[in-house]
């Protein structure tokens, strides 16, 4: 049982064995700048960068700080930038030059290398191709399309990156038009956190603060991988570090930025070519084990109040909590052997766990996709809660629950009202405000809607950027399925696969990037967006648009309002178009608690905090307590590894962001490759008697009868606990059935799908 748990780095398998950052950071971002054809004029968008006044990064959502480094940009942060401000270009001409059948076939680097988008586009069925359009007769006849349809079969998806003031609009245009249809990334991704931590605490966001990483003494991190997808949180982990706060790491991954990280910015440790430890525990967790794991820790806590008294926070525990006797039951009479077989983890090494968290006064719990996309997902992160009360560790400067979102504004798209969950939002101020009835009923999340594509339900599609065809799961079943579609449109800055799954009725729409000058009537624009630490940005775009036929996304959506709903004098499209300040000013009077003085505060250093009732103790649950949730079950998966069945989770490499691979290099994890390829620890090849670099294909075992294969994957041995693969993400979604997603919120399980493996006979 200890084969994959607290120890080194088996060496036989790939691995980086340098810290993260550091050089390989360095040269990574200069690769980014040699092939990525963006000029040296991109160094100065990358300087602003996460500054105030300057652009707001378009990759992760990490927060920024009030007094930035030199350089506030990490490897990634620069690579997003270097993406979006290229000079290739893909126009009409390459349009003409290449059918939609054909461009299917690409591959999802190969789409977005052509470059920016340029004009908008109208599919033509006849000829196979996008065809030039005009921005008048796109909306004239996105507009009518609408018209004719029923709103409840239309669909209004948003990509976390889109800021406050276009997801507004957005979502106040789905309203008008009348439907609660707003699914957003955040249903693949954190949908778990904003449904458990509701209930748990009574605030779907995290309640940490940058502050508070300066004086926790501990952090725990669950699923999260920091090196790759929010390195500039490096920094303030170090410093953690640096003062002696202890840092333990659940993960089935040896994810190398948890390991150890140098800064760039430091010439001590560029010279010296050293970093600073980051864990002190690693344990590789076998996946859905850490509702096991954390049962085991919470199981020796109780132990030790036993013997000493001191262990829980009484009073805490007392005043603000509700439930805990029952997760107490539940936790003593969990054995250990059943902890130690789903988490892969000993005994010993969760009592070393819990023996360091009882000797730690401020402990924050850090989280990512390892525990938001299982089935019991939700539960997980319960647990983790359940673990923080223990010791009053919620509500206290230096503690706290700190999931990390993944979209730059994701976070803020929830906050302002795209959600198709109508009780989240204030629908009677809205109603107030803008003199009309919003409707009341539920509307779909991403996989009500993939259903509703495979059903024939959904008739109408419009996406504010993203890729949904390409990272929602079930993606195999449901590609043929998107043709069917009446009306298809696509907000977007670069070509992806969502764009070319269409039929009749489709439309791509070329929008400015976030760096790019924003001018509109009222002169050049700002937009906001809000961090993972509740936070808010503004951020101006300086450089020239990619082309000259680029609107904004506010635009676009004025344009196809206009066109679609009725007009209303309270509903200013115009004007609000041509001064953002006054979309600002709605959002201040929808939400006035949290952005008053919007205008006014939004270039604030570090942001401004819109505040957190659970970070007061006030707790808007329903029994006005923090509660302790006892999960259904000892693992979060549906169904357990064994018996030739294994559980795949569906990987990240440290060249991509999301559905956007800007390369094929996994630098972080020792992997150089096609990304088709499939990881598995030596032990497991071995049993089923395959061996290393042969071609195999993994198949679903979710027994639904369909059928979901993918084949051609080059077996390649990895330290990875027993009993579980690894692929990448987007490749492998058609292995993600559409009906195991988390129990309360649907978010997809992406890191928990059964699978069995069998050799491809042609390359073997
Ligand atoms: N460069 C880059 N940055 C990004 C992104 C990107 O694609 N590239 N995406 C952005 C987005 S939208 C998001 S949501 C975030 C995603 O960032 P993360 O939350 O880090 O998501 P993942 O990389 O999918 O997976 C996180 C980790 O979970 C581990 N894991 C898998 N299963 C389990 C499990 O059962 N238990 C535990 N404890 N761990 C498990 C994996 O090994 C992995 O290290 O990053 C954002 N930032
Ligand atoms: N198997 C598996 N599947 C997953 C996940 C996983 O871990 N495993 N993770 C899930 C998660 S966490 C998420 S968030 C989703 C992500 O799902 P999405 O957010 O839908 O996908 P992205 O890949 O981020 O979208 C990339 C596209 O957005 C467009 N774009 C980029 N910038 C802009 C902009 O400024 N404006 C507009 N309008 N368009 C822009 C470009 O055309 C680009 O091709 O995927 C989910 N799918
Ligand atoms: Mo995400």
């Amino acid at each position: 049982m200890t084969d994959h748990s607290n120890r080194e780095q088996d060496p036989n398998t790939p691995f980086y064995d340098q810290p993260t950052g550091g050089w390989g950071s360095v040269t990574s971002v200069l690769r980014q700048f040699g092939t990525g054809n963006v000029g040296l004029t991109a160094l100065d968008t990358l300087w602003r960068q996460n500054k105030p006044r300057g652009h707001m990064c378009t990759s992760c959502a990490w927060a920024k700080p009030a007094s930035p480094h030199l350089a506030e940009f990490c490897e990634n942060g620069a690579k997003a930038t270097v993406w979006d401000h290229t000079k290739d270009r893909c126009g009409p001409d390459f349009f003409a030059t290449h059918t939609v059948t054909e461009l299917r076939s690409w591959r999802d680097h190969d789409l977005e290398k052509t470059g920016r988008l340029t004009h908008p586009m109208r599919f033509d069925a006849a000829t196979d191709r996008y065809v030039e359009t005009t921005w008048d007769e796109a909306f004239t006849a996105i507009g009518s399309s609408l018209r004719a349809m029923d709103p409840k079969k239309t669909v209004f998806y948003a990509s976390g990156r889109a800021s406050l003031e276009t997801s507004y609009l957005w979502a106040l245009f789905a309203r008008l038009y009348g439907h609660n249809n707003l699914p957003d990334s955040s249903n693949m991704c954190h949908e778990t956190t904003s449904v458990a931590l509701k209930q748990k605490i009574g605030s779907p966001v995290g309640t940490c603060i940058l502050d508070d990483f300066e004086h926790c003494d501990m952090i725990m991190f669950f699923g999260q991988n920091t090196g790759s997808n929010s390195p500039r949180f490096l920094h303030p982990l170090q410093q953690a570090k640096k003062r002696g706060c202890k840092v333990v790491t659940f993960n089935p991954v040896r994810e190398r930025g948890l390991i150890e990280f140098a800064n760039p910015q430091s010439p001590t440790e560029m010279l010296s070519g050293s970093g600073t430890k980051i864990s002190d525990i690693y344990l590789q967790v076998k996946p859905g084990g850490d509702i096991a794991a954390i049962a085991g820790i919470a199981k020796h806590l109780f132990d030790l109040q036993d013997r000493s008294g001191n262990i829980l926070d009484q009073g805490f525990l007392a005043e603000h909590t509700h439930g805990l006797a029952e997760f107490e039951e539940w936790a003593r009479q969990m054995d250990w052997d059943t902890i130690e077989s789903v988490s892969g983890l000993t005994r010993a090494e969760l009592v070393e766990v819990a023996d360091m968290y009882a000797a730690s006064n401020k402990v924050i719990g850090v989280y990512g996709m390892g525990l938001t996309q299982h089935v019991h997902g939700s539960q997980s992160i319960g647990m983790l809660v359940n673990l923080l009360l223990m010791r009053g560790n919620i509500g206290r400067t230096g503690a706290g629950i700190c999931p990390v979102r993944g979209h730059s504004n994701v976070q803020g798209q929830r906050t302002v009202g795209i959600s198709e969950k109508p009780e989240l939002v204030p629908l009677d101020k809205i109603a107030e405000q803008f003199s009309f009835e919003p409707p009341r009923d539920h509307g779909m999340t991403t996989v009500d809607v993939v259903q509703g594509i495979l059903d024939g339900e959904v008739t109408g599609f419009l996406s504010l950027g993203g890729n949904f065809a390409r990272a929602i799961p079930e993606q195999g079943l449901a590609d043929p399925a998107w043709a069917g579609l009446g009306l298809n449109v696509q907000i977007a800055t670069k070509l992806n696969h969502s764009h070319v799954l269409v039929g009749d009725g489709a439309w791509l729409l070329p929008c400015l990037v976030r760096g790019e000058v924003d001018k509109q009537a009222g002169g050049p624009q700002a937009v906001t967006m809000e961090d993972s630490l509740s936070h808010i940005h503004g951020s101006i775009g300086r450089r020239p648009p990619a082309s000259d036929a680029l609107l904004s996304e506010i635009a676009i959506i004025a344009g196809i309002a206009k066109a679609t709903v009725a007009p209303n004098p309270k509903v200013k499209w115009d004007e609000w178009q041509a001064d953002y300040g006054l979309i600002r000013d709605l959002i201040a009077e929808t939400y006035s608690e949290q952005f008053y003085d919007f205008n006014d505060r939004m270039f604030q250093p570090g942001g401004f905090y819109r505040g957190n009732s659970a970070r007061e103790r006030n707790w808007k649950t329903e029994t006005g307590k923090a509660e302790f949730t006892t999960p259904p079950s000892a693992s979060a998966l549906g169904e357990m590894a064994g018996n030739g069945v294994y559980t795949l989770i569906t990987m990240r490499s440290n060249d991509q962001f999301n559905t956007t691979v800007y390369g094929y290099r996994d630098r972080l994890r020792g992997l150089n490759t096609d990304r088709m390829i499939l990881l598995m620890s030596h032990k497991d090849i071995e049993a089923e008697g395959l061996t290393e670099g042969q071609r195999v294909t993994l198949v679903s075992t979710y027994a639904d009868g369909a059928s979901r294969k993918l084949g051609g994957l080059k077996l390649t041995a990895y330290d990875l606990p027993s009993g579980c693969v690894g692929a990448y993400y987007p490749e492998a979604n058609v292995l993600v059935p559409l009906g195991l997603c988390d129990e309360a919120s649907k978010t997809p399980a992406y890191k928990g799908a059964p699978v069995r493996i069998e050799a491809d006979m042609a390359a073997a």
